[in-house]
């Protein structure tokens, strides 16, 4: 298994856009299962392909408390959806920031599996609001684009502060002067 790195806002590349998946291969099947190895490492419930910067339509999700009930959508696509609500989301791409964004509380759904087989799903409440998430992220929109542009580009100044001090290996930080 391989972690892949995942992309934060603001970066551009999460602006692409995943195209369908026509192959159903071992190759598939590899990126899913490192997409959920890398997806539990980080403690999240749900990551789209475009967040590790593979432009295709793939998300995995799991909400169970016992991280062992992962979901592998190709291609999903929401068919029907109803009755709006308020839902407070986080995103691995935007750490430790956190807003209220209005979904839908009831979708219904198709997907393929990792075989290419079709299926039809409904779903509710945080499913719901998972699935509405990662589809966005396949289109290139992230949850900060729901909210005002002033937080959204508070949002990036903090990221990008908090990746040039802590990630860029600035001289300060070198603990010996070499
Ligand atoms: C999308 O988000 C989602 O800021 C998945 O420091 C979120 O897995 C769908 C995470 C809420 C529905 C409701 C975020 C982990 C994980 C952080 C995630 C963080 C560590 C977010
Ligand atoms: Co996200």
């Amino acid at each position: 298994m391989t972690l892949l790195n995942i992309l934060h806002y603001p970066d551009n590349k999460l602006r692409q856009k995943g195209h369908n998946i026509d192959t159903f291969d071992e190759k598939l099947e590899k990126i899913a299962t490192d997409m959920l190895e890398t997806m539990y490492q980080s403690k999240g419930i749900g990551l789209a392909a475009v967040q590790v910067n593979l432009p295709i339509r793939l998300i995995v999700i799991d909400i169970s408390e016992s991280r062992n009930e992962p979901l592998f959508l190709v291609n999903p696509l929401i068919i029907d959806k109803q009755d709006l609500i308020t839902f407070e989301e986080g995103c691995l791409s935007v750490p430790g920031f956190y807003e209220k964004v209005e979904r839908y509380n009831l979708i219904n759904f198709t997907y393929q599996d990792l075989t290419g087989s079709k299926h039809t799903m409904n779903a509710d409440g945080l499913l719901s609001v998972c699935v509405q998430h990662e589809i966005d992220h396949l289109d290139g929109k992230l949850f900060v684009d729901y909210i005002s542009q002033l937080k959204r580009d508070r949002i990036a100044k903090k990221i990008k502060k908090a990746e040039s001090s802590n990630t860029v290996p600035s001289r300060k930080n070198v603990p010996y002067n070499i």
